[in-house]
């Protein structure tokens, strides 16, 4: 809640200065979009690599490499999509870093931030996102409703995050692609793959359905995409890895 007042008071600031026809004229605004859907389906590894320099549960994860070395390792070891986060406040990431990372990869791109307002759906697609994260604890209905319209008439895909009964129930409209399960309660930081497993069958097989958070092993992607997950959202894994090319090879294998 204290991160969402932030955030607002951030994009409110962002909004007074910069015109949304200056983010509209970026050259990225007018690119055809990468889908991280049709990635995921095409039988890909499913796994959803993230830049995640620190975070508000961890602190520092990986502040020594550069996005564009990260976004390379993650292309080679074969990821099906990357997730960069945008926040700087709490986890330290930047649009700078999705514009790198747009330089580095044809890769779907999702832009991992609290996304409140519209503005901040529009700088998705001129800073290079090909996908937005809606998160259902925040947001009311109507809210995720014109968020997503939006982001779909830009050609964006929406992956909508739940993490119980209830923010799934709300939130199920025509416009999401993608509903991830966050792994994570974002109250306690504690992590437990069951809410995952709990959900699975719920969730309406039109979207595809993504695992986030706390996956650490081959053996849980397996378990997973036995419940029906297509995409497996990892970040602290592969950020503190040595070489994480080598080591996600390992994993799909
Ligand atoms: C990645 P992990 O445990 O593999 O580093 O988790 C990702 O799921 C996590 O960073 C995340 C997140 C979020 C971050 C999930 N939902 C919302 C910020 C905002």
């Amino acid at each position: 809640d204290q991160i969402i007042a932030s955030k607002k008071r951030e994009v409110a600031l962002k909004k007074s200065m910069i015109p949304i026809k200056q983010l509209e004229q970026s050259v990225l605004f007018e690119r055809k979009t990468s889908s991280l859907v049709r990635h995921l389906l095409n039988s890909s590894s499913g796994i959803i690599a993230e830049h995640k320099r620190r975070s508000p549960s961890k602190s520092v994860i990986n502040q020594s490499n550069s996005v564009e070395e990260i976004v390379t390792s993650y292309e080679n070891g074969g990821a099906s999509g990357i997730s960069i986060l945008t926040d700087n406040q709490y986890f330290g990431g930047s649009l700078d870093d999705l514009i790198l990372a747009r330089a580095t990869t044809h890769l779907p791109l999702l832009r991992k931030d609290f996304m409140v307002d519209e503005f901040q759906v529009i700088e998705a697609k001129a800073f290079g996102a090909d996908v937005i994260l809606l998160i259902a604890a925040v947001l009311t209905r109507d809210e995720i409703k014109k968020l997503s319209a939006l982001a779909k008439s830009l050609h964006l895909e929406v992956l909508l995050e739940i993490h119980n009964h209830e923010e799934l129930q709300k939130s199920i409209l025509p416009s999401l692609d993608l509903i991830g399960v966050n792994n994570r309660n974002l109250k306690t930081f504690e992590v437990n793959l069951n809410y995952s497993k709990q959900l699975a069958e719920h969730i309406p097989s039109e979207f595809i359905k993504i695992s986030e958070s706390g996956i650490d092993s081959a053996e849980a992607v397996s378990e997973l995409q036995q419940y029906g997950f297509k995409g497996f959202l990892m970040g602290e894994y592969f950020m503190k890895s040595e070489n994480p090319e080598n080591e996600m090879k390992e994993f799909i294998k």
